[in-house]
């Protein structure tokens, strides 16, 4: 296993309010940049103010009773049922309940380490988000296992509009990748449309079959290059579209955890000929 290159950021600036000084960042996050094409991860420690992040735990987990009380009061949507058993939903959702604005994203965004990564990485300035792609996740690893995602590129669902893709995975409690499930990705950019596990009439997790791919194929091409940090709240660990990833979770992991999937793009980078503004009303630019 490799170890992550760690940095250090100090907070960014949120909400108009300068909080920590920026200065060393800048050569940082070009390292952070060249780590993420050279490997498509990195690591960003200390990355994102604390605040948001309360807000959109809060969000999250009152999206999640609602739904639950839903459905126990007979809401039989298969739809709301199934994302319920895989704990799972998006920032759009969130929205469309009221429960959060729009807002928060270039409020938490601006300024910040990632920010300022995508810059270096992308060139420009000019990020986009589209809110019904912005994940949310609640493992609970004592509860259910139903919500573990098995390796997978995110490049089979992505909008083929927006080719590139920067994820930046944040978990919202303590402990992920320690005692709570974390994420494992391969240290390699990984090439578009891995071959994936072929199942014939056996099943693992029939939510995740069609996308699933072998550990042992992954071995074989990229050697065994996979990491899975640890994190405290605040940190995050960015990687591109066709970087294979998977919940990582360990007989020892029995607390759980809610993250948020911040992905962005870069309006210089679309698909040739793909204009931002035909993407339509869930594109939020960030920056
Ligand atoms: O949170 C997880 O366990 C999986 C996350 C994931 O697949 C993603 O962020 O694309
Ligand atoms: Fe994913």
């Amino acid at each position: 296993m490799l170890t992550a290159a760690v940095l250090r950021l100090g907070s960014p600036v949120f909400f108009g309010v300068e909080m920590a000084s920026e200065d060393v960042a800048v050569d940082d996050l070009k390292k952070a940049a060249e780590e993420v094409r050279d490997l498509g991860s990195t690591v960003l420690r200390e990355a994102w103010p604390l605040e948001p992040l309360g807000t959109l735990r809060q969000a999250i987990e009152a999206f999640c009773d609602i739904r639950r009380r839903k459905i126990l009061d007979g809401d039989t949507s298969p739809h709301a049922r199934m994302y319920a058993t895989h704990g799972i939903g998006t920032f759009g959702a969130l929205v469309n309940a009221g429960l959060i604005h729009r807002e928060v994203l270039p409020a938490m965004f601006r300024g910040g380490a990632f920010h300022r990564l995508c810059q270096a990485y992308w060139g420009g300035d000019d990020f986009y988000v589209a809110i019904n792609r912005l994940g949310f996740r609640n493992h609970h690893p004592i509860q259910s296992d139903r919500s573990f995602i098995p390796y997978h590129q995110d490049s089979y669902t992505q909008d083929v509009r927006t080719p590139q893709v920067l994820n930046c995975w944040i978990p919202l409690d303590p402990g992920a990748g320690r005692d709570a499930p974390g994420l494992e990705v391969v240290r390699h950019p990984c090439r578009p449309d891995f071959p994936r596990k072929d199942f014939g009439l056996r099943s693992e997790n029939a939510a995740y079959d069609n996308i699933t791919i072998d550990r042992a194929r992954i071995v074989e091409e990229y050697g065994e290059q996979f990491m899975a940090p640890e994190f405290e709240v605040g940190d995050g660990l960015v990687f591109s579209e066709n970087v294979i990833h998977r919940t990582y979770v360990t007989e020892g992991m029995t607390r759980p955890r809610i993250n948020f999937e911040f992905r962005v793009f870069s309006g210089a980078h679309l698909r040739p000929g793909v204009q931002i503004a035909e993407l339509g009303p869930l594109v939020e630019r960030v920056s």
